[in-house]
């Protein structure tokens, strides 16, 4: 497997003056490091465009948050894949819990999104997790194996991403062995369901992911990287998670 991929969520932040903030940081760490770990920032699409600007021939990555299912047509509002792809980003989050609340997403939505970044030529991350209630109640593991098969392709080129719904921007991260077994749980479903490649698909973490524990869950096995929210706007901590990961 490749080395680990951080990815940075910003969800619903970011004007001008963030984007040049964040990514003003990100390019003095480029400018003094060498061969550090994939890193690709996700900002909103109003940022899109400005942020690929920026990072133009430096080593990040750039991925937008949602796509639409359609390549095109009478959706206003909505972004296609392949507008994002025309604008030079690589990734689209999809499936994210929160979009999954706000928006009504089910899996079957998510599955035509996924295939819809698939198509135009985008990884899509797709986002994946159970709810403090359904990890409560034991259910967590058929939860998982739902999504999983109502969201994924019969071929799937892209990233899963293990974000449980409980430890999303409330600063309680999952304990290391609950995500050990769940990632573990995802490569299992991953290679019933797609063979050899099911071994290559990375599997991220997402969930109040710092500075403080980010090298204990690097250290999870089968674990491709991770899906940083609230950190990612903070350069300073989202910078020493990249180091962390080199
Ligand atoms: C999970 C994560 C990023 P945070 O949503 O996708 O957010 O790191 O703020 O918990």
């Amino acid at each position: 497997m490749a080395g680990p991929i951080i990815i940075g969520n910003w969800k619903m932040n970011g004007l001008t003056k963030d984007a040049d903030h964040i990514i003003s940081a990100l390019l003095t760490y480029s400018n003094n490091h060498k061969n550090f770990a994939k890193t690709v920032v996700c900002p909103p699409f109003t940022q899109l465009q400005h942020v690929k600007e920026l990072i133009k021939n430096t080593p990040y990555g750039l991925g937008a948050q949602d796509c639409h299912v359609a390549s095109k047509g009478a959706h206003t509002g909505d972004i296609a894949a392949d507008m994002i792809k025309d604008l030079g980003a690589e990734y689209v989050i999809v499936g994210h819990s929160e979009r999954r609340k706000d928006h009504s997403e089910t899996d079957q939505l998510i599955l035509q999104k996924t295939q819809a970044a698939q198509s135009s030529g985008l990884l899509p991350v797709v986002c994946i997790g159970e709810t403090k209630e359904e990890r409560e109640s034991g259910q967590y593991k058929e939860v998982i194996a739902t999504q999983i098969k109502g969201s994924l392709p019969s071929e799937f080129k892209g990233l899963v991403a293990y974000e449980p719904v409980w430890a999303i921007g409330t600063g309680i991260s999952a304990k290391n062995e609950d995500i050990a077994e769940v990632i573990e749980f995802i490569r299992e479903k991953l290679i019933a369901q797609y063979g050899e490649n099911g071994k290559k698909t990375p599997i991220l973490y997402g969930g109040s992911v710092k500075p403080n524990n980010v090298k204990d869950i690097f250290a999870i096995a089968e674990l491709g990287g991770v899906l940083v929210g609230g950190v990612s706007l903070i350069p300073e901590d989202f910078l020493q998670l990249v180091n962390i990961a080199q």
